[in-house]
């Protein structure tokens, strides 16, 4: 509910003074050591730790004091965030551009919860849209549901892209350890015909079963690698059209075209249209994932997530991780000018995690003007990158420690392993304890030399220190624990969005460019030279592929 107007310009002045307060405020912080803030308060690294639904978060080795994170929390006040959770939380539509309420949180709420939207509880339509899923899954996986020649389905195929493609993907890496190591897990998302050849090497058609996984049920890649799946599968099954209904189903919003297209809706998995591409893997999106992994994990991960919900929602901001998350980006961002954060987990099945983190956050908060559309006075979205550790620690890691850029980091670690191996966890939980010491305090040029280091050499030896890092440690990657730490993220993102004041929920750029390339593609395909009215380097351009493709 927006407040009226007195109060709005009430509201922007006490924000825009915590937000002067803030920028005096890092005059003094950013000439301050975390080795003098660690040695004036022995406790720092208990004090500045924050346990919440079994994520403990250790953001100690920030760079700031007992006053920035009184700044910071006041700042998320007067921006009205506890407000815009609820709108979110209540189904209003706070995503302004598009008209849309914004309830992801909605995909696992528990079953006897009631949120609305346009005064329909949409909890029943989600537990049943699930229960449909629980069904199909369970037949696939236990054989029941056979394809058109008989065989049982030992491949799944998820066809999609973006939002319809990182989540899915991302829960399947991270989720392998739970999954049916008797079935192939495959995804296509690339309209670069090698995706699909790749995917498709050494597979039957008669075992396999594709998931066309799109919201708009009209976007090209998708579209057009379903094109191409259809004639393979055909193909494969002796030309027989109506093996179809047996190898392809749909999750999408869009019955029409999905029948258009040749699948029957009964095959159809729905969704609706307040859940945004990149929140969507709790909902149909997700079936690859359950398929993998069963039922019962895929609700595991769901509770995970709510568990996280309901934290966010209701925790105090103090104590708040995603919040607090959340605000220490936003430090990093605006007063530091750091334009990038790293994220890197140490485990391995989290490979994928960075990759789908860099959509929900660059996508969600990419975006250059205000809620009202004003252009925006400071920086928003920093830019998220990584990779697992330690591999990224033999590559990029220099940059960190000894670069000339700020780069805030993220630690991502377990307690447990799921694959005990001798040493190799204690080695590995090692490295990510030693890395975030080593950003903190460095290594003087005094320490250097106490080494024996000549002189000359001493200023290449030397560690700053003084670089930031956060540490998540849980106790094992459980499909659970992986619902808590997407929340965690998209709720840090949703906290960030609420301060910066834009729709973190709009992707305008991504309509842009599937609208883009729709000019050219005529202008390549084959037939006479068309008439091009480009730019004088993209008309050479597509002359010169034009005639490359033709080349012998
Ligand atoms: C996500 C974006 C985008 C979207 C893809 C796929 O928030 O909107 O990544 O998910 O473009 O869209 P469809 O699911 O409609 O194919």
């Amino acid at each position: 509910m927006a407040a009226d107007p007195q109060t709005q310009v009430k509201r922007r002045t006490s924000r825009q003074s915590v937000w002067r307060a803030l920028a005096s405020h890092y005059k003094t912080v950013s000439k301050q050591q975390l080795r003098q803030l660690f040695a004036g308060d022995p406790r720092r690294g208990q004090r500045m730790a924050l346990e919440g639904v079994g994520l403990y978060l250790d953001y100690s080795k920030n760079r700031v004091t007992d006053e920035t994170l009184k700044l910071l929390l006041q700042l998320a006040v007067e921006s009205d965030l506890r407000p815009r959770i609820d709108a979110m939380f209540n189904g209003e539509k706070i995503n302004i551009t598009e008209r849309r309420a914004v309830l992801h949180v909605a995909l696992r709420a528990p079953k006897n919860a009631s949120i609305l939207v346009d005064g329909k509880n949409v909890v029943p339509e989600v537990h049943a849209v699930l229960d449909r899923m629980e069904n199909f899954s369970n037949r696939v996986r236990s054989g029941e549901w056979k394809g058109h020649t008989g065989k049982r389905i030992r491949n799944v195929i998820n066809i999609g892209i973006g939002g319809s493609d990182l989540g899915p993907v991302m829960a399947y890496e991270a989720l392998k350890h739970y999954s049916e190591r008797d079935m192939n897990f495959r995804f296509v998302s690339n309209v670069d015909g090698t995706d699909f050849a790749e995917a498709i090497q050494g597979l039957d058609p008669a075992e396999t079963l594709f998931i066309v996984s799109s919201k708009t049920f009209t976007t090209l890649e998708t579209m057009t690698n379903a094109q191409t799946a259809r004639a393979w599968s055909v193909a494969g099954l002796g030309g027989d059209e109506k093996s179809v209904s047996r190898h392809f189903v749909a999750v999408s919003t869009n019955a029409g075209e999905v029948s258009k297209f040749g699948i029957d809706t009964a095959n159809m998995f729905g969704f609706w249209d307040w859940v945004g591409g990149r929140y969507s893997m709790d909902s149909a999106i997700g079936l690859a994932t359950m398929l993998a992994v069963g039922p019962d994990n895929f609700r595991a991960m769901l509770s995970g997530f709510h568990q996280m919900d309901e934290h966010f929602r209701t925790a105090p901001f103090e104590g708040n991780l995603p919040v607090l998350m959340g605000l220490l980006a936003v430090w990093y961002n605006d007063f530091f000018g750091a334009q990038t954060a790293a994220v890197l987990p140490y485990e391995q099945y989290l490979k994928r995690f960075p990759a789908y983190l860099q959509q929900l956050t660059m996508e969600s908060n990419g975006k250059h003007v205000t809620l009202d559309g004003k252009p925006l006075k400071h920086d928003t979205g920093p830019i998220y990158w990584g990779e697992p550790g330690t591999n990224g620690q033999h590559s990029f890691y220099q940059l960190i420690h000894q670069g000339t850029r700020l780069i805030p980091c993220d630690f991502v670690a377990f307690a447990k392993t799921l694959n005990p191996l001798g040493r190799h966890h204690d080695i590995l939980l090692a490295n990510v304890f030693a890395q975030t010491e080593a950003l903190a305090f460095g290594k003087t040029p005094e320490q250097v030399k106490a080494e024996g280091t000549p002189d000359w050499l001493v200023p290449h030896r030397v560690f700053e220190g003084n670089r930031p890092s956060n540490t998540i440690l849980a106790e094992r990657l459980t499909p659970e624990v992986l619902g808590k730490l997407v929340a965690l993220y998209e709720h840090s993102v949703f906290t960030q969005g609420v301060i910066w004041n834009i729709d973190s929920f709009d992707q305008w750029g991504v309509e842009l460019g599937k609208v883009l390339a729709q000019r050219i593609i005529p202008e390549v395909e084959n037939g006479p030279e068309p008439m091009l009215n480009h730019d004088s380097s993209t008309n050479t351009l597509i002359r010169r592929y034009r005639k490359l493709k033709e080349s012998q």
